[in-house]
């Protein structure tokens, strides 16, 4: 099989850092193709970069070739709606595939991500998931996204105090990675801390190769139904192979 993985961003030292996480993880017989869009924002932080970053990722998944599954590897779950829409295989979100693998880990999880200005919409997908009550707090770390691509930054040991005080003060059971970006530092940081560290990445990728295995499909009816055609739409939308 093969599993698209779209970083949205267009930062492309983290789309290999990505593309090389899911490797790791994938099954024999699985193929990575990572990928981001050619244009849009170098990182993704709060709903203004997230919306301007839509319509590339959704560009490249009209015009990507033979694929089982797709993985939107930013942890936003940027345009995870949408992308549902233009392709009848299953999509996966990094976000939503790490919320529920760490409730089936623990009672409650805590979610560490960079900015501050990154919170409230990760808030919201909780919510949309039907997670949120068992999330205890999503926190900053105030890393910004493209520190996690600088040799020498603080980033590691800023992410794991923020661990640290999610351990102390929320008595999280397991943490959840909240950027596509940490996906490299949750074996360390899980054996640092001595619980489960969630990177959405990896997650997401077992849960696409499960779906396909299972032969599972989005639904093409409802709010997933293909875009109606019209003026200053998109051509018509990808048809299963
Ligand atoms: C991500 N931004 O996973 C998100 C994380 C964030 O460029 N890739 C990004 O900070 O919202």
């Amino acid at each position: 099989m093969r599993i698209l993985v779209i970083n949205p961003n267009t930062t492309r030292e983290m789309t290999e850092k990505i593309g090389a996480a899911a490797r790791r993880v994938a099954s024999p017989g699985t193929e990575i193709v990572a990928v981001n869009p050619p244009e849009g924002p170098a990182s993704i932080e709060g709903f203004y970069d997230e919306a301007i970053s839509v319509p590339g990722m959704l560009e490249v998944i009209r015009t990507s070739q033979d694929f089982d599954a797709v993985v939107i590897a930013c942890f936003d779950d940027t345009g995870l709606d949408a992308a549902r829409c233009v392709t009848d295989r299953p999509v996966v979100g990094i976000g939503e595939a790490a919320y529920h693998m760490a409730s089936m880990l623990a009672n409650k999880f805590s979610v560490v991500t960079t900015l501050g200005r990154s919170v409230p919409a990760l808030e919201h997908n909780l919510h949309r998931y039907g997670l949120a009550q068992r999330c205890v707090r999503v926190r900053a770390s105030e890393v910004p996204v493209l520190d996690l691509e600088k040799p020498g930054s603080d980033a590691r040991a800023r992410i794991g105090a923020e661990i640290a005080r999610a351990a102390e003060e929320d008595r999280a059971e397991a943490i959840v990675l909240g950027c596509a970006g940490m996906t490299d530092l949750a074996a360390a940081l899980a054996a640092q801390y001595g619980m489960p560290v969630l990177d959405g990445v990896v997650c997401a990728v077992a849960l696409c190769e499960s779906m396909v295995r299972l032969g599972l499909r989005t639904t093409r009816i409802g709010g997933y139904a293909p875009p109606r055609a019209k003026a200053g739409g998109i051509e018509a939308p990808r048809k299963s192979a």
